[in-house]
C-alpha cells in the first residue's frame, strides 16, 4: 500500500530539491503533479483539493521562497499536510467508566469485522480481561469462527446457546460479562452486502439497549472511497467514534486511509495488515506520513531498535560517533547488535536514504555474509580494529588467511566499512538526526 504514491511524490520532490531557488512557477508545477499523484492514489477529490490549496498557501510564502533549502521545506509542509490530514496523533479507544465497557465493531459484509474482533481482543487482553461476543446470527458458521479465534487468545467467548436475537444476545452477553468479572466486552456484528434499513435497524437497537463506550466502524482499505462513503452513512445513521482499517498490507491505493478522518470526520485507530492473529496496530499519522514520503519509519525504526541494542553498546558507539571515530571495533559491535535485530534488509528499508546506499547493497548483509564479515574483524589485531589506515596488504593476506577469507573479501569489507565511516561522519554532522542516532547509532 502508499509505495506507488511513495514513488510519484519522490520523484516531483526529488525535482524540487535539485533546485536552488523555488520560484512560484516550480512549486505551482509541483503541486499540480503531487494533486495528480493523490488523485491516482484515489483521495476523495474534495479532500485533494482542500490540501493542494493549503499546501500553496504554505508554500509560496516568503519563508520557503527564501529558504536555503526550498525544496525540503516545500516536503516538510506537504508532510505536516498529511499527518494533520490522518488525525495528527494517535487516537486510543475510550472505554469509559463503565465496567464492563461495551465496544461494538460494526461494518460491511467481509471487510473484516470478526477477524479484527479476535485481534483486538488480543491486543487489549494484555491489559484487561475481554469478552468476545457475536451478534451475527445469519451466517452460519459466525458464531464458531469467532469462538474458534477465540480460542486463540486469552479471551472469553459468550455461549449464545438457543439465542436468536442480536438484540438479546448482547444484553445477556453483557449481564454474563459483569458476573464473570470481565472489563471489555467486543461486540463483532453482522454485516451486510450494502447499508440497508434492516441492518441499520437492528445496530441502532443493540447500540440503544447496550449504550457502548465505543462504536467502530470496520473499513476495507481495498474498498476505496466505498469505504470512506460507507463509513459516512454509518456514522450519520448510528454514529462511530473511530475507524479500524483492514487489509492496509493489500495492494489497495490508500486513499481510503488517506480521506476518511477528512470525510467522516473520525479518526482511524487501529490498521489491519494481514490475516494472522497478530497483525494489528496502533494507527500512527506521523509514521504513516513518513512511510508516504518515503522518509522511512523512523520511530517504528527506533523503538524496534531500542527494544534489542543494549544501552551500554550503545553508549559507546554514541561516544565513539561524536568523537568521529568509529572504529572497526565498533563496526564490529554494530553488525552484532543488528543480528540481535532480525532482518537487516527490513531495518535497511526503514531508514530514509538507506536504502539506496550502494556500500550496504553491495555488501548484501544476509546471515552469511554477516558471519564473514565478523570472522574478518575478528582476525585483525586490536591495533588494526583501532587504526584501519595501518592494514596493508601484508596484513590483509595474514587477516584472510586467519579467517578463512579471501584478500578481495578483506579489501571489500575495509572499501565498504570506509564508505560507512565517511557517511556516518556526515550524517552525525548533521544536527538534525541527532536524536535519531542516540537510539540507533548506525
Ligand atoms: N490480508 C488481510 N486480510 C484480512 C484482514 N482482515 C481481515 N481479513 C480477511 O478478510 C476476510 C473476511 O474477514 P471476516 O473477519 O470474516 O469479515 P467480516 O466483516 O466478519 O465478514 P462478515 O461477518 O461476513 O460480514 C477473511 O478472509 C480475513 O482473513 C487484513 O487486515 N488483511
Ligand atoms: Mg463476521
Amino acid at each position: 500500500m502508499f509505495e506507488s504514491l511513495a514513488e510519484k511524490l519522490e520523484g516531483i520532490f526529488k525535482k524540487l530539491k535539485g533546485r536552488g531557488i523555488l520560484d512560484e512557477e516550480s512549486v505551482n508545477v509541483a503541486l499540480k503533479e503531487i494533486r495528480m499523484a493523490l488523485l491516482e492514489a484515489d483521495v476523495n477529490f474534495k479532500v485533494v483539493k482542500d490540501f493542494i490549496e493549503d499546501v500553496r498557501g504554505r508554500a509560496v510564502g516568503k519563508d520557503v521562497l527564501e529558504s536555503i533549502t526550498p525544496g525540503q521545506q516545500v516536503v516538510k509542509i506537504v508532510h505536516d499536510r498529511l499527518v494533520e490530514l490522518m488525525g495528527s496523533q494517535s487516537a486510543h479507544i475510550k472505554f469509559g467508566s463503565r465496567i464492563p465497557a461495551p465496544i461494538m465493531l460494526i461494518g460491511l459484509q467481509g471487510c473484516g469485522k470478526t477477524t479484527t474482533a479476535a485481534k483486538l481482543a488480543r491486543l487489549l487482553a494484555k491489559e484487561k480481561r475481554v469478552y468476545l461476543v457475536s451478534a451475527d446470527v445469519y451466517r452460519p458458521a459466525a458464531m464458531e469462527q469467532l469462538a474458534v479465534l477465540g480460542r486463540q487468545i486469552s479471551a472469553g467467548v459468550y455461549n449464545a446457546g438457543d439465542l436468536r436475537d442480536p438484540v438479546r444476545i448482547c444484553v445477556q452477553a453483557m449481564e454474563q460479562a459483569k458476573k464473570e468479572g470481565y472489563e471489555v466486552v467486543l461486540i463483532d456484528t453482522a454485516g451486510r452486502l450494502h447499508i440497508d434499513e434492516p441492518l441499520m435497524d437492528e445496530l441502532k437497537r443493540i447500540k440503544e439497549k447496550v449504550n457502548p463506550a465505543e462504536i467502530l466502524y470496520v473499513a476495507d482499505a481495498m474498498t476505496g472511497q466505498d469505504a470512506v462513503n460507507v463509513g459516512a452513512r454509518f456514522n450519520e445513521q448510528i454514529g462511530i467514534d473511530g475507524v479500524i482499517m483492514t487489509k492496509m498490507d493489500g495492494d489497495a491505493r490508500g486513499g481510503a486511509a488517506l480521506s476518511l478522518k477528512a470525510v467522516v470526520g473520525k479518526p482511524i485507530k487501529f490498521v489491519g495488515v494481514g490475516e494472522k492473529i497478530d497483525t494489528l496496530e496502533v494507527f500512527h499519522p506521523e509514521r504513516m506520513a513518513n512511510r508516504i514520503l518515503g522518509m522511512g519509519d523512523i520511530l517504528s525504526l527506533v523503538e524496534k531498535a531500542q527494544a534489542t541494542i543494549d544501552e551500554k553498546t550503545a553508549r559507546q558507539m554514541q561516544e565513539s560517533l561524536r568523537k568521529n571515530e568509529f572504529t572497526l571495533e565498533d563496526f564490529r559491535n554494530q553488525l552484532k547488535q543488528i543480528k540481535k535485530m532480525g532482518s537487516l534488509k527490513d531495518m535497511i528499508g526503514m531508514i530514509p536514504g538507506m536504502g539506496k546506499l550502494k556500500a550496504l547493497k553491495e555488501m548484501q548483509p544476509d546471515e552469511k555474509e554477516l558471519v564473514k564479515i565478523t570472522a574478518i574483524i575478528d582476525s585483525m589485531t586490536r591495533k588494526e580494529r583501532n587504526n584501519y589506515l595501518i592494514i596493508d596488504g601484508r596484513r590483509r593476506k595474514r587477516i584472510a588467511l586467519g579467517s578463512g577469507t579471501t584478500v578481495q573479501d578483506v579489501n571489500r569489507l575495509l572499501k565498504n566499512y570506509i564508505e560507512i565511516r565517511k557517511m556516518m561522519k556526515k550524517i552525525n554532522s548533521k544536527g538534525g538526526v541527532k536524536s535519531f542516532m542516540r537510539n540507533f547509532p548506525f
